[in-house]
């Protein structure tokens, strides 16, 4: 186990967990922190069922299991998931992960639904199905791809060029296809857990304006403070009226009570 190092720095303290030789961080580097929760106030409508019989594989492949869209994705206490969080800044530019952001195409869905990534980073996109899928990104800044997929197993790698909060992509096979990648210029972002709670990082100090995205419900800002060496709190609230966020981009599936009245089960 690595032992804590302690630096006095300018007035302040900074505990690190020394990976190497001695470092000297300034407390005024370390930044702050930003937590807060993303929050649906209202009940959650149902998500609609997904009909997958129109491709064989994908029925087999999911046979036994009722499927919902994970459109809205709300905790009993009204915490929602799959919020894009980002800090509105500008801030130096800095290095992208080496490592990249990975999406999977499982049982004939995107996972995760919806992810954050750094412009330069690499997005991977695999096919875990031994059915076709094709990746389609809707970028209007450059980072636009449309490559297909027919084999379980493949693989694809796309470099992320530039700013894009959110990026869609979609299979152009599967209607109901549907992820997306929040493209940052920075690293002060986050997405909402399952119980709607982000958590942001090593923030610069400083004012700065919030915003958050959701897929049903688009943009909600705010501001927030941050301090260095301290936590800032922001949180997020949808009534549950607000209009999605961009024309068109809602999943192409039958209601669940439609599908209900007409006996349908997606496991036929
Ligand atoms: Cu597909």
């Amino acid at each position: 186990m690595k032992k804590p190092y302690s630096f006095a720095t300018a007035g302040a303290v900074v505990m690190l967990w020394a990976a190497g030789p001695h470092v000297v961080v300034p407390a005024a580097q370390v930044g702050g922190t930003i937590i807060g929760h993303v929050r649906l106030t209202s009940a959650a409508p149902a998500n609609a069922t997904i009909r997958m019989g129109g491709d064989p594989l994908s029925s087999r492949a999911t046979r036994g299991t009722r499927v919902t869209s994970d459109l809205v994705l709300r905790s009993a206490d009204g915490g929602l998931a799959n919020a894009f969080v980002d800090v509105q800044g500008k801030f130096p530019a800095g290095a992208a992960p080496t490592t990249p952001v990975t999406i999977d195409q499982k049982n004939c869905m995107f996972t995760p639904r919806v992810v954050g990534a750094r412009v330069g980073q690499a997005l991977k996109i695999t096919n875990s199905d031994p059915t076709a899928h094709n990746v389609h990104s809707l970028s209007t800044r450059g980072n636009d791809f449309n490559v297909s997929q027919p084999m379980a197993g493949m693989m694809s790698t796309f470099q992320l060029k530039s700013e894009d909060v959110v990026m869609r992509i979609k299979c152009d096979i599967h209607g109901w296809m549907v992820s997306y990648v929040g493209v940052a210029a920075h690293p002060y972002f986050a997405v909402s857990g399952a119980d709607g709670a982000f958590r942001i990082t090593g923030v610069p100090a400083g004012k700065y304006p919030i915003r958050v995205w959701h897929e049903r419900y688009g943009r909600l800002t705010a501001n927030v403070d941050v301090k260095a060496g301290q936590t800032a709190t922001v949180d997020f609230s949808y009534k549950g009226t607000e209009q999605p966020s961009t024309a068109g981009i809602r999943d192409l599936v039958v209601p669940a009570q439609a599908m209900a009245a007409l006996g349908f089960t997606p496991t036929e």
